[in-house]
């Protein structure tokens, strides 16, 4: 059998936090659930997961300029980084991969700092609002990106 193509899906500061804190905005599912949740969807897209987070910028840039050469899209949730990071914002369009942005919450009912991404400029799609299932969607549209590419 064909090796599946993977999806790097980049998680950013805090988010290592889920399910420990703040249910009524994030919910009660830890990061691990939403990893296992995402494997299992993508198995039966035919395709792999990279699941990752780090609650340091240049990490996640190095995270992503390494996704490159070894994954065919980008799944991220920039946590904090969204509203700052013209560093990410590089790195992904150096990555030149289908990149969709999820955010668990509605970041646009949510302060004004957060209504701005510096992320949503380089992707194909964003999902917000949605919690924890808005990483299943974003698979389901990155399986539909690929499919025409
Ligand atoms: O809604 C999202 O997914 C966010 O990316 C989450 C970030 C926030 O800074 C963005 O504006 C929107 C924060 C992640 C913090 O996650 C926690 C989860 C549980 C407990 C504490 C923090």
């Amino acid at each position: 059998m064909s090796e599946r193509p993977e999806i790097l899906i980049l998680n950013g500061p805090n988010l290592n936090m889920l399910g420990t804190r703040e249910p009524e905005l994030y919910g009660a599912e830890t990061l691990d659930d939403v990893d296992a949740m995402c494997a299992d969807h993508a198995a039966t897209l035919g395709l792999a997961t990279d699941f990752r987070q780090s609650n340091f910028e240049g990490e996640m840039v190095t995270i992503i300029q390494q996704a490159r050469g070894s994954a065919s899209g980008i799944i991220i949730n920039a946590g904090a980084y969204t509203h700052t990071s013209v560093a990410i914002h590089d790195a992904l369009r150096v990555a030149d991969l289908p990149v969709i942005e999820v955010h668990i919450s509605n970041i646009h009912r949510r302060e004004s700092f957060r209504h701005t991404s510096y992320i949503s400029s380089v992707a194909e799609g964003i999902i917000v609002g949605l919690g924890t299932q808005g990483y299943v969607l974003a698979l389901d549209g990155m399986a539909r990106i690929l499919d025409r590419t």
